[in-house]
């Protein structure tokens, strides 16, 4: 906190020191100096027009990525107050943007909602800590004002008024300093904004979100959601088949907490659940989570009493309703309160009971009014319920044989010598000949190599007793040594990198995706834990006289051969598959730890993630194949 001091050099000094240790130590601000740090500097600052969105005050934001590269967030909110703060002696322009969490925590109007952007709210003075140079243009009383920031903030001059103008708002234009930022990271990425924001406007009902990519012919494209959480189920469940033909909606308000929730049941295995504490997705659920499933269960065995007067009375689990259940539960609380650092699970007690009674009557008044879509959702359950119990029976079966046969490791598997899981790596390797190069080619004490045969049952269409059930799925998962599901302990897990290895065509990244849908839906840690890898094998071998020259990209290939002067004889090899190699080139180009490329698979957003495995994965061929042509490239992949 700025201590009251009426000389300006002894606060300035305190800024100076502020903005200093945000450029020493980026990570500690942003989480690391990768892609993902690079858009954090997008989130404060569109974090802070969604407070005063939040707040009440805006409902049109618009984003621009100029030629420049750099990056514009204008707001029609009230414009930050340009008076001299107390506590500073500057513009409180100035204080929001030079001093650490001076947001809306800075004695500034705690009240109404603030958004925990991205990483605690470190507000916008990280950002402008991280950028070459930074601009604030505020329209407020009929004036605008202006205030220029270069070098991390370090000079500035101070706010000026510059014009008169009948806008409202508050408008940032900011370069990142992509010096700091890992070789490659150095644009920003539209498509992930897209996605972020398209999310926020759907959690924002009536929102206005304008996104303009200047670097491209015609990129401009608006996203305002009239039906908030229903136009998000909607978009969700668009490649699925529905049970509910509506979205069951409920809102409402209690105790200055805000509470959104939709529901729609399809025919897929999976449940969807989303859930988010004022924009922020809380990944690890919570109390907001659990009152949602309180109600839902207790309505449902009273359906079943009441209605069906089903005596059996099947004790029905939380796991058997959220079969086909695609939910989401967006709480506004002007005070969260979260379980450990990363804010992912909520814990404030009053809002389990809110949501559960807010949800209750609405989905037991969709019950009764729809007969036929109720039978089909118990249909479903009952199912669901049975083939748990299946499941149950298959794991228990599993487990005896491997405790019989002293847990015998799955036949296929090759195992490395070492146990020391900081350095070993499991390759599941698509077929037979490529997985007999790897086990050749490998390093024995910190590899082991698991071959596939054929493909890899898809898990977001099989229920999970026939998943249990399949040599392949308990292959892996006995390879893993770290179980699955309630019993899943990740402190079990005998490898430090799981890698998969498969064939650069069709169906290679056919089998890729059915692995990546498996381990998204049965081994979400894995991912989130960043253990999951793709290998990446060459494409090319360009042969030049004596040289051999192993190419992994299209791109490296044409720079390659530009590079070669005319006349030269060379001859260039395509690599259709993983069994071309011998064991030493294998060896050489895809698994020697020293000169191979990984790359780490990584969730960029949650509800993107859901959407792209359901629709690639779902049943619906038809919006599979549109899906597939109009986003190519699905999973986000850091180097
Ligand atoms: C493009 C980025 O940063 N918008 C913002 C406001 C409005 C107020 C505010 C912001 C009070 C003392 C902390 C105005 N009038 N867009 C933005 N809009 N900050 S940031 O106040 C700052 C707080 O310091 C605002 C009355 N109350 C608040």
């Amino acid at each position: 906190m700025i201590k009251k001091s009426n000389n300006y050099d002894s606060s300035s000094i305190q800024v100076l020191e502020g903005l200093e240790a945000v450029r020493k130590r980026p990570g500690m601000y942003i989480g690391n100096v990768d892609n993902k740090g690079l858009h954090h500097l997008v989130w404060e600052i569109i974090d802070n027009s969604i407070d005063e969105v939040l707040a009440g005050y805006s409902n049109k934001i618009i984003i621009e990525i100029n030629k420049d590269g750099s990056a514009s967030i204008e707001d029609d909110g009230r414009g930050i107050p340009v008076d001299i703060h107390p506590k500073t002696n500057v513009s409180t322009v100035e204080t929001v943007f030079t001093v650490l969490h001076a947001g809306g925590k800075f004695g500034g109007d705690n009240s109404g909602y603030k958004v925990s952007g991205g990483l605690h709210g470190v507000g916008a003075s990280v950002t402008n800590a991280l950028s070459d140079w930074l601009i604030v243009n505020v329209y407020r009383d009929g004036r605008e004002y202006q205030i220029n920031f270069t070098d991390g903030g370090q000079k500035s001059d101070t706010l000026k008024q510059i014009g008169d103008t009948n806008k409202r708002g508050t408008k940032v234009t900011f370069l990142p300093d992509f010096s700091i930022f890992n070789d490659g990271v150095d644009s920003f990425d539209i498509d992930i904004i897209s996605t972020r924001i398209k999310e926020t406007a759907y959690l924002n009902k009536g929102l206005e979100i304008n996104l303009i990519d200047h670097r491209q012919e015609d990129y401009n494209i608006t996203y305002k959601f009239n039906g908030g959480l229903i136009d998000f189920i909607v978009d969700l469940n668009e490649t699925s088949e529905k049970i509910t033909a509506d979205v069951i909606y409920a809102e409402g308000t209690s105790k200055n907490i805000g509470v959104e929730v939709a529901l729609q049941y399809t025919t897929s295995y999976q449940p969807r659940i989303l859930s988010y504490v004022n924009n922020i997705a809380t990944t690890e659920g919570g109390t907001h989570e659990q009152g949602f499933f309180d109600a839902i269960l207790r309505i449902i065995n009273n359906y079943m009493t009441n209605q069906l007067n089903d005596k059996d009375k099947q004790k029905f689990t939380r796991e058997d309703i959220k079969e086909g259940l695609t939910a989401i539960i967006s709480i506004k609380h002007p005070d969260p309160m979260y379980e450990g650092q990363t804010k992912q699970k909520f814990t404030n007690l009053a809002v389990r009971q809110i949501v559960n009674k807010l949800i209750s009557e609405k989905f037991e008044q969709y019950l009764l009014e729809n007969p036929t879509s109720s039978g089909q959702i118990l249909a479903k359950i009952r199912l669901a319920a049975k083939s748990r119990m299946a499941a149950v029976r298959a794991k228990e079966a599993t487990r005896r044989k491997d405790y019989l046969e002293f847990s015998t490791l799955p036949g296929k598997l090759a195992d490395c010598s070492s146990r020391n899981v900081e350095e070993t790596e499991l390759f599941i390797v698509e077929g037979d000949s490529a997985g007999g190069s790897a086990k050749m080619g490998r390093d024995r004490e910190i590899q082991a190599i698991l071959p596939l045969r054929g493909k890899v049952i898809n898990s977001e269409r099989a229920r999970i007793d026939k998943l249990f059930n399949n040599n392949e799925i308990n292959s892996m998962i006995t390879a893993f040594g770290a179980s699955i599901g309630e019993s899943f302990n990740i402190s079990k897990l005998r490898y430090g990198k799981i890698i998969i290895m498969t064939d650069a065509d069709v169906d290679g990244s056919h089998i890729r995706t059915l692995l990546l849908t498996f381990f998204y839906r049965y081994f979400k840690q894995l991912i989130e834990g960043g253990y999951i890898y793709i290998a990446c094998p060459p494409l090319f071998k360009i042969t030049r006289g004596k040289i051999e020259k192993y190419i992994y990209t299209e791109k490296e290939r044409e720079e390659y051969i530009s590079k070669i002067p005319k006349g030269t004889k060379i001859s260039i090899q395509r690599y259709k598959g993983l069994g071309e190699m011998n064991d030493h080139q294998l060896w050489e180009t895809t698994m020697d730890p020293e000169n191979r490329k990984l790359l780490k698979v990584d969730i960029e957003d949650d509800s993107r993630a859901e959407k792209v495995f359901s629709s690639l994965m779902g049943e619906l061929v038809e919006a599979r194949r549109e899906f597939i042509t109009k986003n190519a490239l699905f999973a986000k992949l850091d180097v």
